[in-house]
C-alpha cells in the first residue's frame, strides 16, 4: 500500500494521540480511550482499510454520505482544478462565482419544478438552523410574524447544534445543553415499536393526526412549520406506514403550516428517487440537504426553498440578515457539481431504482424473511433495516436490544463489514455505486453477524 508518510505510524501511537486530544461524537470518551478506536487510513470504492491493513466493506457509506464510494479521481480532480482557479471567494457584498452558479443550475434541474432557490451551508445541522430563521422570516414577510413555532418529532434527528438538536427529538440531547423556545414535538410513526393493536395504516393515520391535534393546541396562527425526515435515519431507519405522509401533507396545507423535509440522508438517490419525498409521494415546501450532495468529499449542505417562499423573501423581504463565510464555497461547489454529474450521467440513481435497489430489497427478504431474530425488514433503494425481536407474535423486543445490536455491529467489524446499530435495529446504507456482487457480500457478512448475535440471544 502506498501511504503518505504520516500514515505509517503504529496503531497504538495514533490511538494514544487520539485519546489525548479528541472528544468524539456520541460516545463515552473514557470507555473509547480504554478500547482504542479503529484507525481508518484508506478508501476505494465500497472498501475501507484500517491501520492494521484489515479491509471492510463499508455498508454505511461513511455516515450515509459517500454516494459515489471512495477514491473517485473525478471528484479530486474537480477540487484540485477549482483550488488552482479560485480557492475561495464568497457570496457576500454583491459577488458570486461560477462554481456555485453551475452547481445550482444542475441541482434545480434534478429537483421538481416548484423549487427555485437555495441557501448553502457547510452541514446538515446548519441547513436546519437556517431553516428555522428562514421559515420565521417568511411568515414575518407575509404578515404573520406570530407564526414562529416549529413542530418536530420525538426520535427525529436534525443535527447536533443547539437549534437543530432542539428540532430533533432525541431527549438525551435536549438534556445536555438545553432547548430553545417555540419548538414542540409529536410522536414518531414507528409502528413496530408503538403500533400496539392498530394496523400499520391505522397507526400511520393516528400519528399524523397528532400533528393536527398539536397545531390546534398551539393555535395554527402560531405554528410556522413541521419538520421531519421522510424516513427516520439516525433514529433507526424507520419507514412510516403508507397512510402517514398523505395525511401529514393534508394537515400542513389545511392549517397553512410549512412542510419541511429533512433530506440530509434521504436525498441524492438513496431510495432510488433523487429525493426521498418523491419516493413517499409528498411535496415539501423546503428541503434540507447535505451529505450526498458532495458524496462526503467536502462539507456542504443547503436549504432548498419552494418558489412560494423564495418569491416572498426576494420580492418583499428586503435584506436577508444571514450569511456564512463558506456558503457556496467554490471548492465544495465544484465537487458537488462533479458528484451530481456523475450520479446523473453514469445512471447511478436510475440503477439504484431499477436494478441494485430492488436486488438488495429482495436479497434482504430472502435471507432474513424467516430469521428467528428478525421481526421486520424495512427499506427502499440502497437502504435496509432489520428489526431485532424476541417474540415475533407479540412484537416483544429484547430488554437488552441496544447491547445486542451493538454486539452485532461489532461482529460485523470482525467479519469485515460495517453496519450500524440503533436501539434494536441493524441498518445498512451502502454507496450507490454498489454492484450486485458487493451487495451479496454485504448481506452475507451481515447474516453471519446476525447469526452470531442470535446465538448469544438464545435464538439459534
Ligand atoms: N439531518 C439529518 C436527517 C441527519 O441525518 C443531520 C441533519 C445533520 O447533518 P450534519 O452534516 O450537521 O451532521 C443529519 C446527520 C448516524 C448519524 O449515526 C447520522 C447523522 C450524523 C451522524 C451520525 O446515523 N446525520
Amino acid at each position: 500500500m502506498n501511504l503518505p508518510a504520516q500514515l505509517n505510524r503504529r496503531t497504538e501511537d495514533y490511538q494514544r494521540a487520539d485519546a489525548a486530544h479528541h472528544i468524539h461524537g456520541f460516545v463515552d470518551q473514557k470507555a473509547l480511550n480504554a478500547e482504542g478506536p479503529r484507525v481508518m487510513v484508506r478508501g476505494e470504492g465500497l472498501y475501507l482499510w484500517d491501520s492494521e491493513g484489515k479491509r471492510y466493506l463499508d455498508g454505511m457509506s461513511g455516515l450515509w454520505c459517500t454516494q459515489l464510494g471512495y477514491g473517485r479521481r473525478d471528484l479530486t480532480a474537480a477540487a484540485a482544478a477549482q483550488m488552482d482557479q479560485l480557492a475561495y471567494y464568497n457570496m457576500f457584498f454583491h459577488t458570486t462565482h461560477p462554481a456555485v452558479i453551475e452547481l445550482s443550475e444542475l441541482l434545480f434541474s434534478l429537483l421538481p419544478g416548484h423549487y427555485s432557490h437555495v441557501i448553502y451551508t457547510n452541514s446538515g445541522s446548519e441547513a436546519n438552523e437556517v431553516l428555522i430563521r428562514t421559515v420565521r422570516r417568511y411568515w414575518q414577510v407575509v404578515g404573520q410574524p406570530q407564526k414562529k413555532i416549529m413542530i418536530g418529532r420525538w426520535n427525529g434527528y436534525h443535527g447536533s447544534t443547539l437549534a437543530a438538536s432542539a428540532l430533533g427529538g432525541m431527549k438525551f440531547m435536549h438534556e445536555m445543553g438545553g432547548m430553545i423556545p417555540d419548538v414542540a414535538h409529536i410522536d414518531e410513526p414507528y409502528w413496530y415499536a408503538h403500533g400496539g393493536e392498530l394496523t400499520p395504516a391505522e397507526f400511520g393515520r393516528r400519528c399524523a393526526l397528532q400533528l393536527e391535534e398539536k397545531i390546534l393546541e398551539l393555535g395554527a396562527e402560531n405554528v410556522a412549520g413541521f419538520i421531519a425526515e421522510p424516513f427516520q435515519g439516525a433514529g433507526g431507519m424507520i419507514f412510516p406506514p403508507e397512510s402517514y405522509w398523505p395525511e401529514i401533507q393534508r394537515i400542513c396545507r389545511q392549517y397553512d403550516v410549512l412542510l419541511c423535509a429533512d433530506e440530509v440522508i434521504g436525498g441524492f438517490g438513496r431510495t432510488g428517487e433523487w429525493f426521498a419525498h418523491q419516493h413517499f409521494g409528498f411535496e415539501p415546501d423546503t428541503l434540507s440537504i447535505a451529505k450526498g450532495l458532495t458524496s462526503g468529499y467536502l462539507p456542504m449542505g443547503g436549504l432548498v426553498l419552494s418558489e412560494r417562499i423564495a418569491e416572498a423573501l426576494v420580492e418583499q423581504g428586503g435584506v436577508f440578515a444571514h450569511g456564512l463565510t463558506y456558503s457556496g464555497h467554490p471548492v465544495a461547489a465544484a465537487v458537488a457539481l462533479a458528484n451530481l454529474k456523475a450520479l446523473r450521467d453514469e445512471g447511478i440513481v436510475r440503477q439504484v431504482k431499477n436494478d441494485t435497489g430492488p436486488y438488495l430489497q429482495s436479497l434482504l427478504h430472502e435471507v432474513f424473511g424467516n430469521h428467528p431474530m428478525v421481526g421486520e425488514i424495512q427499506g427502499a433503494g440502497l437502504l435496509g433495516a432489520l428489526q431485532f425481536v424476541e417474540d415475533k407474535a407479540t412484537r416483544k423486543r429484547f430488554d437488552n436490544e441496544n447491547d445486542l445490536a451493538w454486539q452485532c455491529r461489532t461482529f460485523g467489524f470482525e467479519e469485515g463489514v460495517i453496519i450500524r446499530s440503533t436501539l434494536g435495529r441493524m441498518i445498512m446504507a451502502p454507496a450507490l455505486v454498489a454492484t450486485r456482487a458487493e451487495l451479496d457480500e454485504l448481506v452475507d457478512k451481515t447474516r453471519i453477524a446476525v447469526d452470531r448475535t442470535a446465538r448469544i440471544a438464545g435464538k439459534l
